[in-house]
């Protein structure tokens, strides 16, 4: 912790803070003491967005100092077929209208794989809906023949819904089923499919799919088995902040365990074309909060991120002032899941020099990262030289 500037703001905090509570919070998170659920209410109904920016940025300079990073990657969406039913989805067909989905045959992928052939893309990003006729050797072959092209693209792959529909299927245990998909290159898992933990709301939103205990099981034996992954929370529906925070506290509670998690994701639940149409949107403000507490209560999470083709890029650029130290990437526009659910970008495409521009506007320092939080650029320090082709992606 910088000492000198905790042992400030500690003795300010009449400067900062209204009302006995907030302060008794702010103090602990300038000393570094971890908050309560309780907080996390008080802070979600009660702090001002400019008292929870502040806190919440404060533990993002602690973490991740004035950088913020993106890295550069891919999309495949194997299919859009999907057996499952969750309401707020724009983007599955059932399983029994599939002639309105696609599926992709591996020939199909590994084509998108070596489209980049040649460029400084790090990451494949591979979900999709759950399809009966994608088992886990259909999916096991594609990560081997992905490997064999390209042996150093990680590939972050599955969601854990998709996972325990492959394993069951293969008569398989978690820990084999993750164990076979890591020998053939699993690197990681991302963070999908985790909605709202709270059973009530999940049984009314995602009811058919793989529960939160068993969402939380195959994370937590990935983390065992050296796999890490993300964690998405999906918010602005008809959880309340009681949900959010038990959410918030299920991912803590595992984190102490098994420190597998990467990065913590929200993502704004958008109501185009599904099943949740007439549950109106979250607001910037709830937006900014969701963002901000969730800095603050996860203080076992080195990162937070806004997925910006989704929020639109000047809801990302302000969300830096609100604990996000990431951006995600730089993709196609092959990512249809968003797109089709109203996102604020219909194309969802930045080439890195825009990505760098955008985190430089909001006063950051752009990192380009791997997976894994490595360092391979600091575009303050390196910027981008005029002419420079490799630098970019789609341009
Ligand atoms: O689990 C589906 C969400 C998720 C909607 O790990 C929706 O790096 C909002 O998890 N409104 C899949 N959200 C995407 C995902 C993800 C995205 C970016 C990066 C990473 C990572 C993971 O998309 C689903 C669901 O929670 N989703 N429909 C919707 N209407
Ligand atoms: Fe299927 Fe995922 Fe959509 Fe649910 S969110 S219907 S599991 S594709």
């Amino acid at each position: 912790m910088n000492t000198s500037k905790s042992e400030y703001f500690l003795k300010n905090l009449d400067l900062l803070s209204s009302g006995n509570e907030l302060k008794e919070i702010s103090a602990k998170v300038f000393n570094g003491t971890r908050i309560t659920t309780d907080d996390a209410m008080y802070l979600f109904e009660h702090a001002n967005l400019a008292e929870l920016g502040y806190l919440a940025n404060y533990v993002r300079e602690q973490k991740n100092g004035n950088n913020t990073f993106f890295n550069r990657n891919f999309h495949i969406e194997p299919t859009n077929v999907c057996i499952f039913t969750c309401k707020f989805c724009s983007y599955s067909r059932l399983y029994k209208n599939k002639e309105a989905g696609w599926e992709l045959s591996i020939d199909e992928m590994l084509d998108m794989v070596k489209a980049y052939d040649g460029k400084p893309v790090t990451e494949v990003h591979i979900v999709g809906g759950v399809h009966p006729k994608m088992d886990i050797n259909f999916f096991g072959s594609l990560l081997e023949q992905i490997k064999t092209h390209r042996p150093e693209l990680h590939i972050k792959a599955f969601t854990a819904v998709e996972l325990d529909y492959m394993f069951n299927k293969a008569k398989m245990s978690i820990k084999e089923g993750l164990q076979f998909l890591k020998d053939k290159g699993l690197d990681s898992l991302p963070g999908g499919g985790a909605e709202i933990f709270d059973e009530k709301v999940r049984l009314e939103i995602a009811g058919d799919k793989c529960s939160s205990e068993k969402w939380l099981k195959i994370h937590e034996t990935a983390h065992d088995l050296g796999i890490k992954s993300n964690v998405t929370m999906l918010y602005g529906h008809i959880e309340n902040n009681e949900h959010r925070v038990d959410h918030l506290n299920r991912v803590r509670n595992l984190q102490d365990k098994t420190g597998g998690f990467n990065t913590f994701i929200p993502l704004k639940f958008r109501n185009d074309n599904n099943d949740m149409s007439h549950v109106s949107e979250s607001n910037l403000i709830e937006d900014l909060k969701t963002y901000a507490v969730s800095r603050i209560f996860l203080d076992n999470v080195n990162h937070v991120k806004a997925y910006w083709p989704m929020i639109g890029r000047s809801t990302a650029q302000l969300s830096m002032a609100f604990g996000v130290d990431d951006i995600d990437g730089t993709i196609d526009d092959s990512t249809k899941i968003y797109s089709m659910a109203g996102a604020e970008e219909q194309t969802p495409v930045l080439n890195t020099k825009q990505l760098v521009r955008l985190i430089e506007e909001a006063g950051r320092v752009p990192i380009e990262r791997g997976t894994l939080y490595n360092e391979i650029r600091n575009y303050s320090e390196n910027p981008i030289e005029e002419g420079e082709v490799s630098a970019t992606l789609n341009s």
